[in-house]
């Protein structure tokens, strides 16, 4: 008696649970603003993925660090908090020198170049990832790493206490190397770091110099081609594995696209930045002899600090993408 009762009961959760099961939400979070073009890239990748999938899958894309912080990204994918996510890779040098080889002068100094060295660095930062339940989709490279001053950036010794903000601890390290005193702020903070004088000057790419309105705080832009770094876009390993294979193969499609998209979106952002900053009046320009000899003395001893760091996989990795460069 008692069982037929239940039946129906259980009967109904089931066929309850198998419809919601169906089609799956993420949650995505990205340290950068809407006015970003990889967030408008990840954007639009969430919406190829929804569309390819009719719906199966939403990810839901929470940009500017509203919803988790640039540091905690990593780590909630990991856990399972949130299902995807997308953070500037070199900020996570403190667990391997590899995911730092793209902001290292002398490297790859072009996007062809960046581009290779994402290639050939590609099965190991994904075998990282992996060891920790997470699988990279794509990676974006900025576009080249320059210097924002307020004042005219013609002798080295201007960088003598100067204080810089950067995106991440390579880039410090070099700000020291050249006589400045470096703060690691994030994209989001920069308005911030300037108008309360926390910094006098910043290196950053031309695309954030527009999206942050660098003509606010600084009045020359040094074009120093210092390094492409990329912004990687991962997900849990484990949401992965609970979609059904369609909607898998949708997603590493659509991941695909973004990469190819995103890398073109770079080029373009960057020269309509460029644009951009010189029309609001910043003046653009390329060293002269001495400031480039001061950037390419602290630039190689970045680069031999990190030989120092690098385990020999990293090092490695480096050679082989060197030796394919000079074919
Ligand atoms: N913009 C990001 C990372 C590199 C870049 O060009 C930033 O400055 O934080």
């Amino acid at each position: 008696m008692h069982k037929t009762i239940a039946t129906p009961v259980i009967l109904a959760a089931a066929v309850g649970f198998a419809a919601t099961a169906q089609a799956a939400e993420w949650t995505m979070a990205t340290p950068y603003g809407d006015a970003s073009f990889h967030t408008k890239n990840v954007k639009q990748f969430a919406e190829d993925v929804s569309e390819a999938t009719d719906g199966e899958l939403t990810i839901n894309v929470h940009s500017g660090g509203s919803l988790v912080a640039h540091g905690e990204i990593k780590p909630s994918v990991r856990r399972g908090t949130i299902e995807a996510g997308e953070v500037f890779l070199s900020v996570l040098s403190n667990e391997d020198p590899i995911f730092e080889v793209d902001t290292l002068p002398g490297v790859a100094g072009s996007y062809e170049e960046a581009f290779a060295l994402w290639e050939a660095t590609k099965p190991i930062i994904s075998e990282l990832f992996a060891n920790q339940g997470m699988m990279p989709l794509y990676a974006v490279a900025w576009p080249s790493q320059g210097i924002y001053t307020d004042f005219e950036l013609n002798d080295p010794d201007q960088f003598e206490g100067l204080r810089v903000r950067a995106p991440n601890i390579n880039t410090q390290r070099f700000v020291n190397y050249l006589g400045g005193n470096p703060t690691e702020t994030e994209e989001s903070d920069i308005p911030t770091a300037f108008s309360t004088g926390r910094v006098d000057a910043m290196i950053t790419s031309t695309s954030t110099g527009n999206s942050m309105t660098a003509w606010d705080y600084v009045s020359h832009y040094t074009d120093a081609n210092l390094w492409l770094p990329k912004n990687i876009v991962f997900i849990n390993q484990r949401a992965f594995d609970r979609l059904d294979e369609a909607t898998q193969e949708a997603v590493l499609e659509a991941a695909a696209r973004a990469e190819e998209r995103g890398w073109q979106m770079s080029r373009d952002d960057n020269d309509a930045s460029a644009e951009a900053l010189q029309e609001n009046g910043i003046t653009v320009s390329t060293p002269n002899d001495e400031v480039a000899a001061a950037l390419q003395a602290a630039g190689d001893r970045l680069f031999s600090d990190w030989e120092e760091r690098a385990d020999d996989t990293a090092k490695q990795v480096l050679e082989e993408y060197r030796s394919q460069r000079d074919d």
